[in-house]
Parts: structure tokens; sequence; C-alpha cells
């Protein structure tokens, strides 16, 4: 049973690594042209098989039927710094070649009702293997610091109380979504001086190497 899992989630395993081979050099030839890279870091993971199990239930999705209706087995996030960051990336990300973009959801327009504000996007993603192509699906999350801080909190809390938040848990949750959204307001206002003081930052650390 396991070798039948590993052996289905390998081809899960290559996209991720090739994705973040990429989207990291995406972020390497920014810094090297010297600017401002909208990508401050990117993780990537495949989906623990008691997550899949557990999601496959809950949303009625034949274990048969996961390659085409689970859509994050294989995902990956990419962090920026600002909010604009996020929709340059997603400009950045359907100029490339390399996969098609089959859905976007736009929950930093639109936030979920939780609170929760990312923007996702679903590609196909084809891993050459040694019976042929695989095509493959990534959800790719973007979110700046503020909202990965939330929701990886969110995420942990969601866990612990498996979804039924005491109300109190609740209301500060909302209130903390809040917070960080008025956090990413008011980076996105003081951009200008930010962005000068890391460039003043980074000539320093290469005038000191
Ligand atoms: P993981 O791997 O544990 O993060 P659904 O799963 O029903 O919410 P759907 O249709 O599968 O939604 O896709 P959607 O809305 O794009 O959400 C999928 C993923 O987005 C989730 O994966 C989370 O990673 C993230 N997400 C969505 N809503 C929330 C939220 O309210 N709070 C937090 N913290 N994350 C959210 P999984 O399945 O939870 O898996």
């Amino acid at each position: 049973m396991i070798q039948q899992w590993d052996l289905f989630l390998a081809p899960y395993k290559q996209a991720i690594d090739e994705l973040k081979v990429k989207l990291k050099g995406a972020r390497s030839q920014f810094e090297m042209h010297s600017e401002h890279t909208p990508i401050e870091f990117v993780t990537g993971r495949v989906k623990p098989i008691a997550s899949i199990l557990d999601k496959a239930t809950r949303k009625g999705i034949p274990l048969e039927r996961l390659e085409e209706e689970m859509q994050d087995i294989a995902g990956i996030r990419m962090m920026c710094q600002f909010v604009d960051d996020i929709h340059r990336v997603v400009d950045l990300l359907r100029k490339r070649n390399d996969f098609k973009i089959i859905e976007e959801r736009d929950y930093v327009t639109r936030k979920k009702e939780s609170g929760y504000r990312s923007y996702h996007m679903v590609i196909e993603y084809p891993v050459q293997t040694i019976k042929g192509e695989k095509i493959i699906l990534v959800e790719i999350q973007i979110r700046t610091l503020a909202m990965n801080f939330w929701a990886t909190i969110e995420h942990s809390l969601n866990y612990k109380y498996s979804g039924q938040f005491p109300q109190e848990i609740h209301e500060r949750l909302v209130r903390a979504a809040e917070a960080a959204y008025l956090l990413d307001e008011e980076m996105s206002q003081i951009r200008g001086e930010i962005q000068e003081a890391q460039a003043i930052f980074s000539r320093k650390k290469e005038m000191d190497t």
C-alpha cells in the first residue's frame, strides 16, 4: 500500500522539486539585475497521505479521481513583501510557457469568510517520466508575509480545534486578519522608503564581502 502511494506521489514530488528550482531562479534573476524582487521566498510540499485521505472524504472525491479532482496534492507557496508584488508575480507566472494555468482564485481582493487572503493559481505542469510525459495539477498560493503569518497560525489552530473554534478564538482570528490587512496597507504606503533602505543595505553587504 505504502509502495503504491510512493509511486502515485513520485511525479508530484518531481513537479515540486522542479518548480522550486525554477521559481527560486526567478528570484535570483531579479537580484542579479539589482531590481526589487517581488518574490521573497518560495516553499513547496506534497500533501501528506493522511491529509489527502481526509480531504477526499470531506469533499467526496473517490480515490481513483484524485489526479483529476484534487488540485493541491502538489502545492507551491510564493511569499511577497507587498500586496502589489502579488500581482507582479501573477503576471510573471502568466507569461511562462512551461505550464498551463487552468484556474485562478483571487482571495486577495475577495477574502474568504474565515479572513483568509491569498492568490491561488492551479496549473497543469508536465513532468517527464521514464513512461513518458505526465500532467500534474499544482496549486500555487501567492501571498504577502502578513497573509502567510495569519494563514499559518489559523491553519494550526484549525487543526487543533478541527475547524470548530471557540467563539473567543474565532473573534481574535477575525481581528488578527484585520490587523494583517492593515499591516499590508501600511507597508504599501511606505513601500518606497522600505525599498530604498533595502537597496542601501544590500549594497553595504556587497561592499563588506
Ligand atoms: P493544506 O495542505 O493543509 O494547506 P478548501 O480546501 O475547501 O478550503 P479548495 O476548493 O480545495 O478549498 O481550494 P482553495 O479554496 O483554493 O483552498 C485550498 C488551500 O488554500 C487549503 O488547503 C489551504 O492551504 C488554503 N486555505 C483555503 N482557505 C483557508 C483558510 O481559511 N485558512 C487557511 N489557513 N488556509 C486556507 P488545505 O486543503 O487546507 O490543505
